[in-house]
């Protein structure tokens, strides 16, 4: 095993620790600031648009710590507006710092999460089916995929604008700006690559036919009110029928046809912690991948630490059957191994990746990496000395754990090497043709600017580094892989295209209002990382 000059880790939980309070400043609770009507109402929107992702709608914790009135009562206004406005070394966003919100949002927050939260509305099947409109019926769509090499599209989230912005890999040519939920957090495909679907923080799932000339959006419904996953049916059989959202709030995930987005089946995730068995009101669902092994999704729920296998193989009787796994609490994000066999999903708070066989149905070993893993779907690649490996970056610490996943080896499902990155960071990615391993660090202050690169075949060789005027966030290749994109995270953002042999920069596709993730078609679909 070897270990390159690792950073000495942050300390876990920065951010908890500071809205944990002394046994001193216990004995003087706050008092409950009061709040307009309408500033309350405004107030419980930002919350769910920014903070609830993290803390949760009944800001019990998860990713972000617990930040119920008895935990913010026990600070001063100063210090929780210093710690919205500037953020922390944890992971928490400088809302103020960043320009997201004013002095007045900040300070209004403040004494918002002093108060006692309100429960969110639910949102049933009722509502769900009003909001579904399909734009473009199955009837009246293209039968046969355009001239253009479309399984090199890509689709790109411009995050506040809402919009994915389908752009040609080959041509680099903008062909369409699709408007999407808020904050559209991730885009997934269909087995076959023709549909791409976002999910909008909002719980607005999208869905855009990449057949059509341009590419549009064919149906859209709202699932919940805040979301985070989506994804499709994948198995032989089952190829485009069934696509999944997973919902923040409410706790439950939403099947619906594949190909028009009509609701078929709502089912609740509220339910005990794996470990402790104490009910929680709020699992909600995280990361969503299809099975290639079963007519199953792997959904992951974060505050029950519960890994399900969903069954839609009998979905047309009404009929979906769970396999629930134990795996650990705060489950995130994740990705498959190289075979496709085993997904490896973060327990972020927990500092540790689980992972799953999707074959036998069982968790192989919860396996402890550093603070606060955030692989987003991870990178694949054969290292010289231990063979396949999967790794992830961290929120909490620049280090990149690297893990075996080759269950024939005697090392098989622990770290055997570890990375020093110059910064925390979000994301990690590189593809089958490449010797390159491409890491951003946006949540280091200091270097969030930087692309790192590993060279696979030198592992023990210092990282290039790639620094840029503004933020760098998530990594994504074109079909062929030797294209690596990354975005440039900014309101007058731009995707740079770099080359992945020479690393200079091919092309600057500019105008884009803060692009995060892209999603190649070809990519995507076959689960290439
Ligand atoms: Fe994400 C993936 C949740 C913040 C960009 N993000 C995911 C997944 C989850 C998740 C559960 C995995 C989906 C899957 O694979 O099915 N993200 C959350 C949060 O709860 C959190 C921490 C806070 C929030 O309020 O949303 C959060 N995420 C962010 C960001 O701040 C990012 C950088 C920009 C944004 O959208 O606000 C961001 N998350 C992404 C991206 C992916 C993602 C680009 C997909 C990565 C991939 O390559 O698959």
């Amino acid at each position: 095993m070897s270990r390159v000059k690792v950073l000495p880790p942050l300390v876990a939980g920065v951010a908890a620790a500071l809205l944990l309070a002394t046994g001193a400043q216990a004995a003087k609770m706050a008092p409950v600031p009061k709040l307009t009507k309408a500033e309350f109402t405004k107030a419980q929107h930002t919350y769910f648009d920014r903070c609830s992702g993290c803390h949760g709608a009944l800001r019990q914790g998860a990713t972000g710590p617990n930040i119920t009135p008895a935990k913010t009562r026990l600070k001063t206004l100063k210090s929780l507006k210093n710690i919205l406005y500037n953020g922390t070394d944890g992971g928490m966003p400088g809302w103020g710092k960043d320009g997201f919100m004013t002095h007045a949002e900040i300070d209004l927050m403040a004494r918002y999460v002093q108060n006692t939260p309100p429960a969110p509305p639910e949102w049933g099947m009722k509502a769900i089916k009003k909001s579904w409109k399909v734009h473009v019926p199955v009837s009246k769509r293209p039968t046969r995929p355009p001239r253009r090499n479309w399984k090199n599209y890509f689709g790109v989230v411009e995050r506040d604008a809402g919009n994915v912005v389908i752009i040609d890999g080959d041509t680099k040519e903008v062909l369409n700006v699709i408007k999407s939920g808020f904050a559209v957090h991730i885009l997934r495909t269909s087995s076959t690559g023709r549909y791409m679907y976002a999910i909008g923080r909002d719980g607005k799932a999208t869905m855009m036919d990449m057949w059509a000339s341009p590419p549009n959006l064919v149906a859209e419904i709202k699932t919940g009110i805040d979301a985070r996953s989506i994804d499709t049916s994948k198995f032989k059989g089952f190829e485009d029928s069934y696509a999944v959202v997973g919902n923040y709030w409410p706790p439950h995930y939403v099947i619906m046809k594949g190909d028009t987005l009509e609701p078929l089946k709502i089912v609740g995730t509220r339910g005990y912690t794996y470990d402790t068995n104490e009910y929680h009101p709020e699992p909600r669902v995280a990361s969503i991948v299809a099975s290639h092994n079963a007519p199953e999704w792997v959904l992951n729920l974060k505050e029950t630490g519960v890994v399900l296998l969903v069954d839609y193989s009998k979905l047309s009787d009404g009929t979906i059957t769970e396999t629930k796994i134990n795996a650990e609490r705060f489950l995130h994000d994740g990705g498959w191994d190289s075979t496709k066999r085993y997904f490896l999903v973060a327990a972020n708070a927990r500092d540790t990746i689980s992972v799953i066989d999707t074959v036998t149905r069982k968790l192989v070993k919860n396996i402890k990496v550093g603070t606060k893993p955030h692989p987003g779907r991870g990178a694949n690649w054969v290292d010289p000395k231990y063979g396949r490996v999967w790794a992830t970056v961290h929120l909490g610490e620049g280090l990149v754990s690297i893990i075996s996943t080759d269950p024939s080896k005697p090392y098989a499902w622990t770290v055997v090497r570890e990375w020093e990155l110059g910064g925390n960071s979000l994301f990690i990615k590189t593809h089958p043709n490449s010797r390159y391993v491409y890491c951003d660090n946006t949540i280091n202050p200091k270097k969030s600017n930087v692309l790192t690169i590993f060279d696979q075949k030198r592992p023990d060789a210092d990282p290039v580094e790639i620094t840029f005027k503004k933020k760098v966030v998530h990594m994504e290749f074109n079909k062929k892989g030797n294209e690596v994109w990354i975005s440039l995270w900014d309101k007058a953002g731009e995707v740079v295209v770099i080359d992945d042999k020479t690393h200079k920069i091919k092309k600057r596709i500019k105008g884009l209002r803060m692009p995060t993730g892209k999603f190649n078609v070809y990519n995507t679909t076959h689960d290439i990382y």
